[in-house]
């Protein structure tokens, strides 16, 4: 595996999830494999899971990671091509890159979307340069439009759950008060695209999603309709994709409390278990209840980062030999 972006990068889903299963079985069984090689994990933005499942599944493979938080711990980079760089950016990607990548076997790269140029964001202009210029494999740790390290811990957390051969998954729009990128909803709705689950998503209407990831998933505006009977809700704010009005991208259309997952949601549901992908804003994105009650798997979903990394870093590290 060269990268790690999207779906079809894995490659046969149930493959990957055996694989999932093996490793979260005998995690220390590949120590070899990784041994003398390191990955740096590169931080443009915060982190407390991807920071810690990343390094935690390299050290599992046996592999030495190195953490770089840009702008904190090195210099300010500059990402756009073409401009003069005179302002608080001392260096640019085209030098940091390649020199990065000297010093390592593979790279991960957490990039947010700027929300500001969503041509920019959408074309994965800093995540391509990487991939482009390191000459080593680049994993996606939330880069601007993806976040598939979260949707493969996703898949293999309602594989361990799930009581039916296909169950419901409902993907709801809940609200915030920042305005978030669309990696995490894009990634998950490419995912269940790609597994065998009955997948259904609901937003307020504006907030409809690249059809590059949704592909031709219905939607239903109506949320309590579209969480009836469901078997697993996924929880997340994303801001305006701009799909249909390129001048409203990542802007906050929408705050309607109602949204907030509550008892009242999930009662219409098949006794459904509540997923975040975490951080998450109690009582803004869902009410403490819910989030405290036995059916919230958010705990072991987090947990299962380790797992999806250590897949994607054994599935590299096995392509260098
Ligand atoms: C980020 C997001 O929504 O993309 C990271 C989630 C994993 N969340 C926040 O910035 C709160
Ligand atoms: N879910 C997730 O990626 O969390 P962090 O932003 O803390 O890494």
């Amino acid at each position: 595996m060269r990268s790690f972006f999207h779906v079809s990068d894995i490659g046969d889903l149930g493959k990957a999830l055996e694989e999932a299963r093996q490793v979260k079985a005998t995690p220390f069984a590949w120590k070899e494999l990784g041994r003398d090689k390191t990955i740096i994990l590169i931080f443009f933005n915060s982190s407390l899971r991807t920071r810690l499942s990343s390094q935690k599944a390299a050290l599992n493979l046996g592999m030495n990671p190195i953490v770089l938080n840009v702008g904190a711990d090195s210099w300010k980079l500059e990402t756009q091509l073409g401009v003069v760089m005179d302002g608080d950016k001392s260096e640019h990607l085209r030098e940091a890159i390649p020199v990065i990548g000297s010093y390592c076997d593979l790279i991960g790269v957490r990039s947010f979307a700027g929300l500001q140029d969503r041509d920019f964001d959408y074309a994965e202009t800093i995540l391509s340069q990487f991939i482009e210029y390191s000459g080593k494999p680049v994993i996606s740790l939330e880069s601007a439009t993806v976040h598939p390290c979260q949707a493969f811990a996703d898949l293999i957390t309602i594989e361990e759950y799930k009581t039916k051969p296909r169950p419901k998954v409902v993907m709801t729009w809940a609200p915030h008060p920042r305005a978030l990128p669309q990696a995490v909803p894009n990634s998950f709705a490419e995912w269940m695209n790609a597994a065998d689950v009955d997948f259904v998503i609901t937003h307020p209407e504006g907030y409809e999603l690249d059809p590059k990831f949704v592909g031709d998933v219905v939607v239903e505006y109506d949320q309590m309709k579209a969480l009836e009977g469901a078997d697993f809700v996924y929880a997340k704010n994303w801001s305006c994709p701009g799909v249909s009005r390129p001048e409203d991208y990542g802007k906050i259309l929408n705050k309607d409390m109602d949204w907030v997952v509550d008892a009242r949601h999930m009662a219409v549901t098949d006794n459904a278990y509540f997923m975040h992908c975490l951080p998450v804003r109690r009582n803004m994105i869902v009410s403490d209840e819910v989030i405290d009650s036995p059916r919230s798997i958010v705990i072991p979903e987090a947990a299962n980062r380790v797992v999806s990394a250590q897949v994607v870093m054994k599935r590299m590290l096995e392509d260098l030999r």
